[in-house]
């Protein structure tokens, strides 16, 4: 088992979620506020780059190995946007009703049912230079207007294929249960059992 592992993400929504999902996978989970993290420019053009960037930054500046998380959520009929933008849409001050909006006026107002996915690409850097990624996902489609005060980021406004109600309005022990985030989590834990 991993004795110290940093958590690489300064997303407290994220640090909720990854809080319940981790527990056990390492002897001591240590976030980004603990280790003073820098946040790296996200300069790379998929989630796995900035994943595996997040992580590195993390890993040299603890010496610790680091766990990161890039996500996002893709509109197909926006080719793919916001994606690897995701948190820029919300500006400077991480407003998503800036951002949600931004999606509905990028649609036309022509929102409701469109498809759309939530992607999550884990990182981990260990210190010896290994690195690996796990990726997540969950097809859904839009819904509008805004539902639900649970979760963060664009869950008030997805729907996963299956359910009638926005992630924002599931309990986060069920959103937890069957997100791109906890597909991406699955993935690690079992190449973890696997070292
Ligand atoms: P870190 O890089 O520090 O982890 P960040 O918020 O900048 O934090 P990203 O660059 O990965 O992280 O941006 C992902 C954005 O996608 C995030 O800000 C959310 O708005 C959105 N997102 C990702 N997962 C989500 C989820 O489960 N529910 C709602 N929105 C989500």
């Amino acid at each position: 088992m991993i004795e110290r592992l940093i958590l690489a993400t300064h997303n407290q929504g994220k640090v909720r979620e990854f809080d319940k999902m981790l527990a056990g996978l390492a002897g001591r989970i240590e976030g980004a506020a603990e280790h003073n993290l820098p946040e790296p420019e996200e300069t790379e053009t998929t989630f796995e780059g900035n994943a595996l960037l997040k992580a590195r930054a993390a890993m040299t500046a603890t010496g610790l190995p680091a766990l990161s998380d890039d996500s996002g959520l893709t509109v197909e009929a926006l080719d793919g946007a916001p994606g690897i933008y995701s948190a820029r849409w919300a500006g400077p001050e991480k407003d998503f009703d800036m951002a949600m909006q931004r999606i509905y006026d990028e649609l036309g107002g022509d929102i409701e049912g469109k498809k759309a996915a939530f992607v999550a690409v884990l990182a981990l850097a260990f210190p010896d230079g290994t690195e690996q990624t796990f990726e997540g996902r969950v097809d859904g489609t839009l819904s509008w207007p805004a539902r639900g005060e649970n979760g963060f980021g664009y869950d008030p406004i997805f729907v996963p294929d299956g359910f009638d109600i926005t992630f924002a309005e599931f309990d986060p022990a069920d959103k937890n249960a069957m997100s791109h985030r906890a597909r991406a989590v699955e993935k690690l834990k079992a190449y973890l059992s696997n070292e």
